[in-house]
């Protein structure tokens, strides 16, 4: 295939709100919102909303904004969404199944394809990578800062290769030809099961570089050896951006792997530990590669622990208690990790002021 490079495309731009004022600081903010309270949340919080991201059933909401529906059922509390927003005023963006909310730094975009029988899922994840990858970079926002991919039956086998292992085809084949220094400008990624639904991709991108981290304990998963699938799965463990003088760790979906390997088959219990100590060793290594501090009380952070059998969700929750990472601000999702035998997932987002 070759390279296409696509200049600057005039697209009209909707104001939602508010006047656009330069020297506003662009910092987003990512919250969780009890579904209930979304409308009046936004009436008393001075933030324009960028998206809003809900799980197990539609927001119904005035909020004007790219929003995104995943089915993946809350397993603790009341229903929550996820909602980012700017403290400048943003820009929208459609086009059919494609959405973008945009200020001065960063863009929200999201993608939303429909499977089709008699195509491949790799053939299909390759065209939404390649076009959400063009339009991020005709908006101006050409550099990943993170990237989240939702579908279903992810493990299940589909004419001899597993669905994770299709996606990871298509999803390489679009990032290698459109990402100058690939694998190395990779962001922080999530891919997770869903319940049912089509496929579902949101990447956060900027008109700025972030800086990509590997985790000490584990193997980069673009260097996982071909054992795991024929292309390898294209995501850093964790990524760095500054915004309005803070720093943004945004880190990876994160499961019982150490080296490359799947750790503690069948257990919860150890799964969940291990995975508390590649968060752990992953926020060190953040510290000592930035020289600041992701783990002290000046940092705010919301996690997603992603639970692949319900039934876990006691043995998973009381485990990670006992860790010092959580406290508050942890959405437990029903939701498949992407191989087989691994039990619980977590990703988070911490930001230090
Ligand atoms: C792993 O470390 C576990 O394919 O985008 C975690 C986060 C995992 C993201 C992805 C996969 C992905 O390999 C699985």
């Amino acid at each position: 295939m070759k390279k296409v490079h696509v200049g600057h495309r005039q697209t009209q731009r909707i104001v939602l709100s508010g006047r656009r004022i330069p020297t506003a600081p662009a910092c987003p903010g990512f919250a969780y919102v009890e579904t209930a309270q979304l409308d009046s949340w936004h009436a008393t919080h001075d933030r324009h909303p960028l998206a809003v991201i809900s799980f197990g059933g539609a927001a119904s909401s005035a909020v004007d904004c790219p929003s995104i529906s995943l089915h993946l059922p809350h397993l603790i509390g009341p229903a929550q969404v996820e909602v980012w927003t700017s403290t400048q005023p943003v820009c929208t963006f459609r086009k059919d199944q494609f959405s973008a909310a945009v200020n001065d730094e960063v863009a929200a975009a999201f993608l939303t394809v429909e499977e089709e029988p008699g195509t491949s899922l790799e053939r299909t994840t390759y065209a939404a990578y390649h076009r959400l990858l063009g339009e991020l970079r005709e908006l101006g926002y050409p550099h990943l800062w993170r990237a989240w991919n939702y579908f279903p039956h992810i493990n299940e086998i589909d004419n001899g290769l597993e669905r994770y292992q299709r996606f990871c085809i298509g999803r390489h084949q679009a990032l290698a030809e459109a990402l100058p220094d690939f694998p190395d400008s990779l962001p922080a990624g999530t891919a997770v099961g869903t319940v049912s639904g089509p496929l579902h991709i949101l990447i956060l991108a900027g008109i700025r570089q972030a800086t990509h981290l590997g985790n000490p304990r584990q193997v980069n998963a673009y260097d996982y050896p071909q054992t795991y699938g024929p292309r390898s799965p294209s995501f850093a463990r964790a990524t760095i951006g500054r915004l309005d003088g803070d720093a943004h760790l945004f880190v990876a979906g994160t499961a019982s792997i150490v080296g490359h390997d799947s750790r503690h088959p069948r257990l919860p219990e150890e799964q969940t530990r291990e995975t508390a100590e590649n968060l752990r060793v992953l926020l060190n290594h953040a510290n000592s590669m930035t020289g600041t501090d992701f783990i002290g009380s000046h940092t705010s952070a919301c996690y997603k622990v992603y639970v692949r059998h319900p039934d876990h969700l006691h043995v998973i929750h009381r485990t990670l208690r006992d860790t010092s990472l959580f406290l508050d601000r942890v959405l437990f999702l029903q939701g498949d990790p992407c191989r087989r035998e691994l039990l619980v997932e977590i990703e988070g987002l911490i930001i230090s002021d």
